[in-house]
């Protein structure tokens, strides 16, 4: 039986149970999971401002015992080349983006997860913002 690897991609800012859960059932459909993950000038791209630097977001992934290694994505137009590169057998990401990636499957199978409900970075970071001040 050849060795599946699974890839995906994502900013993974305030890495949370929702993140560990996709991570979790995406290693489940491979034997190695690679994670493309967003870099700090590609946020800005897709209108986001991450707590942590590219390199504490992908130290933080790479320690997930789900995940087997990590990669800077920089752009929308790299997956065609990435599952190339890393012999992507299969494409997935949480089904908020359903749809978004069907033309990768002419390389690969691309399969879209449902998301963790009530969990998101957005909301961590609106929760603590309204905190009131300490110290
Ligand atoms: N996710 C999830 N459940 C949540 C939050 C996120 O399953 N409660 C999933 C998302 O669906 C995505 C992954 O976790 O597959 C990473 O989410 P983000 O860090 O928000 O990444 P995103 O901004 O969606 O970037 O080219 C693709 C983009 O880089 C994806």
């Amino acid at each position: 039986m050849s060795k599946k690897t699974v890839i995906t991609y994502g900013t993974f800012d305030l890495f949370h149970v929702g993140h560990v859960r996709l991570l979790k059932r995406l290693s489940e459909l491979g034997d190695k999971l690679i994670v493309g993950i967003s870099s700090d000038s590609f946020n800005e791209l897709k209108g986001k401002k991450s707590f942590f630097s590219y390199e504490e977001r992908a130290e933080i992934v790479k320690s997930c015992q789900y995940v087997d290694d990590v990669f800077p994505e920089n752009n929308w137009e790299q997956k065609p080349s990435d599952i190339k590169k890393y012999e992507a057998d299969i494409f997935a990401m949480g089904d908020d983006w359903v749809g978004k990636f069907d033309f990768l499957k002419e390389q690969c199978e691309v399969i879209y997860l449902p998301r963790t409900e009530d969990v998101s970075t957005t909301h961590i970071k609106k929760t603590l913002s309204s905190l009131p001040r300490v110290g």
